[in-house]
């Protein structure tokens, strides 16, 4: 009997927790079920207060194209409207929201224009799934449950990379991958925008870069890699197209971080601006490689002013505070036997090349200061010594060098591949890479990106937030394995990023992903992968 009373317990409590989180990803700090619900009907005004008539468009526009409602924006409140109020007084955390729906309408109250915007997102979801449709849906009852939410995330970094250069995506797929960002109250996008492989960035002063280093393919400097087959291949954003994206994902509260990967990982720049390289390795550039080979001469002053050049255009386009550098996996063993870099190496008394990477590193920082920014950079940039204060690092290669970077104090953002690395294989049945091992659903929840157990109190002060990657390699059908790598594996990296660890819970999330979830990204028109049970 007691027996049966612990186990009707169990499932009521579980009942209540399911049916009080209404299948929100990601879960909110506090959700009170209230009793009655509010329907949308076509008199609903949505009533913008101060400081939010950006996030009452965007409501607006994304109601009215499911719900086919006009839903007029309006500056009093009255019965059956949507309130949505900026108060900075709001006794929570920054891009922190209160939400309440009762019968008589819905408020939403941000502590800022951000918190307004995931107040926004919570309003979406608790709405039926069809909502994130971009046609008309008919027969279908908008009610929204009587509830009242207080939330507010447990990082304030919350991103996600894409390699835009291994495979080349266009203007309008990017946008669709920042919508769907947005819903998962994501907030940074990492663009890598250069790499071995190809350049896609315009830069005015140095038009090669983009006229022969955006192409590979037959009868160009690069070549051709996976889903390029025997063609010509490539692309690149313009400026206008880039100010675009960035306007775009500004107007879903997302940062867009420019990365221009430096000083590895350079084939495509060198193909197109040969001087760039040690004279020793200039021949080498010229072989159909893509396997990480060249770096910029560190030893060649003109190449600083090269930089410089690039980095103020690049500066001038995004707004954001950071310009990521890359910094990763260079081939430094050439330096030494460029008779720039050993001459320069020899004047400054550096013994090991890793002096030099590392003379590089604190030489962009100091452009990249001058700009008004501040430089970021993968985990390698740890390796030559100390940073300047305000230099931000990206874990990836393990949570270790997250643990090697905090130590030393540097604000560090957790990208592991073991967990976050998105090119990684699901299932040893499917397409990826391995080098971090599979990475499937339930790996990349586990992490707590803070752990207490790896981290100490004075580190984990030092965890900005969390990041998930696509890397494009492998990727032989673009369009499709973008969504299917991606989704749902960055539903749970979001909430690891905005949910308090102890609400976190594998099960009560992926109840919440299957009862409900999977059918808004499927409204959303999101060809997502569907988990699997593996045997291994
Ligand atoms: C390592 S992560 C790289 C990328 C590859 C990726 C594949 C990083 C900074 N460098 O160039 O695409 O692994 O998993």
């Amino acid at each position: 009997m007691k027996k049966i009373v612990s186990i009707l317990t169990l499932s009521l409590f579980c009942g209540m927790m399911f049916a009080q989180s209404y299948n929100l990803i990601p879960r909110p700090v506090e959700v009170t079920p209230a009793k009655g619900s509010f329907s949308l009907t076509s008199a609903a005004a949505i009533v913008a207060g101060k400081g939010s008539k950006q996030v009452a468009l965007y409501l607006q526009q994304k109601l009215n194209r499911s719900t086919g409602m006009p839903f007029k924006l309006a500056t009093t409140s009255a019965v059956g409207s949507i309130e949505l109020i900026v108060n900075s007084a709001l006794d929570i955390p920054a891009e922190g929201y209160l939400l309440s729906a009762t019968d008589k309408g819905v408020k939403i109250e941000g502590k800022d224009a951000d918190g307004l915007f995931y107040g926004v997102q919570t309003l979406l979801q608790l709405l039926p799934p069809q909502v994130y449709s971009a046609q008309l849906q008919g027969g279908i009852q908008w009610t929204i449950p009587a509830v009242s939410v207080k939330d507010y995330p447990r990082f304030h970094y919350r991103g996600m990379m894409l390699d835009v250069v291994r495979q080349f995506f266009d203007e309008q797929t990017v946008k669709n991958y920042i919508d769907w960002l947005a819903i998962h109250k994501i907030n940074k996008f990492h663009w890598h925008l250069t790499d071995d492989q190809g350049w896609r960035i315009e830069i005015k002063k140095y038009p090669k870069l983009t006229s022969v280093a955006a192409w590979r393919g037959p009868n160009e400097a690069i070549a051709p890699t996976l889903g390029s087959g025997d063609k010509r291949y490539g692309g690149f954003y313009t400026q206008k197209q880039i100010k675009e994206i960035v306007r775009y994902a500004a107007e879903q509260h997302i940062e867009v971080i420019p990365e221009i990967d430096l000083p590895g990982h350079s084939h495509a720049a060198a193909s197109a601006y040969p001087e760039i390289l040690c004279p020793t390795s200039r021949d080498e550039a010229k072989r159909a490689a893509d396997d990480m080979a060249d770096a910029w001469c560190v030893g060649n002053e003109t190449n600083f002013t090269m930089l410089a050049n690039i980095l103020k255009e690049v500066a001038a386009l995004f707004p954001s505070k950071i310009i990521h550098i890359g910094g990763d996996e260079v081939n430094m063993a050439i330096w030494p036997r460029c008779p720039i870099c050993s001459a320069f190496m020899k004047k400054e008394n550096m013994q090991k090349p890793e002096e030099l990477q590392n003379y590089f590193v604190h030489r962009l920082n100091k452009i990249i200061d001058g700009l008004g920014k501040r430089m970021a950079g993968w985990d390698e940039i740890l390796d030559g010594g100390d940073l300047e204060g305000s230099t931000q690092v990206y874990a990836w290669r393990s949570l270790k060098r997250a643990e090697v970077a905090t130590e030393k104090g540097v604000p560090t953002v957790v990208m592991v591949g073991q967990n976050y690395y998105f090119d990684m294989a699901q299932s040893k049945y499917e397409r990826g890479h391995n080098w971090a091992g599979l990475v499937p659903l339930d790996k990349v929840y586990a992490l707590d990106p803070a752990d207490n157990t790896v981290f100490t109190a004075e580190q984990a002060k030092k965890v900005m937030g969390v990041q998930a990657a696509i890397w494009s390699e492998l990727f032989n059908e673009p369009a499709r394995f973008l969504d299917y790598q991606s989704y749902p594996r960055i539903c749970a990296m979001a909430e690891a990023g905005w949910t308090q660890q102890s609400l976190r819970n594998w099960n009560d999330f992926y109840q919440r992903l299957t009862s409900s979830h999977f059918e808004r990204m499927y409204n959303m028109g999101i060809a997502f992968r569907v988990p699997f049970p593996v045997v291994t």
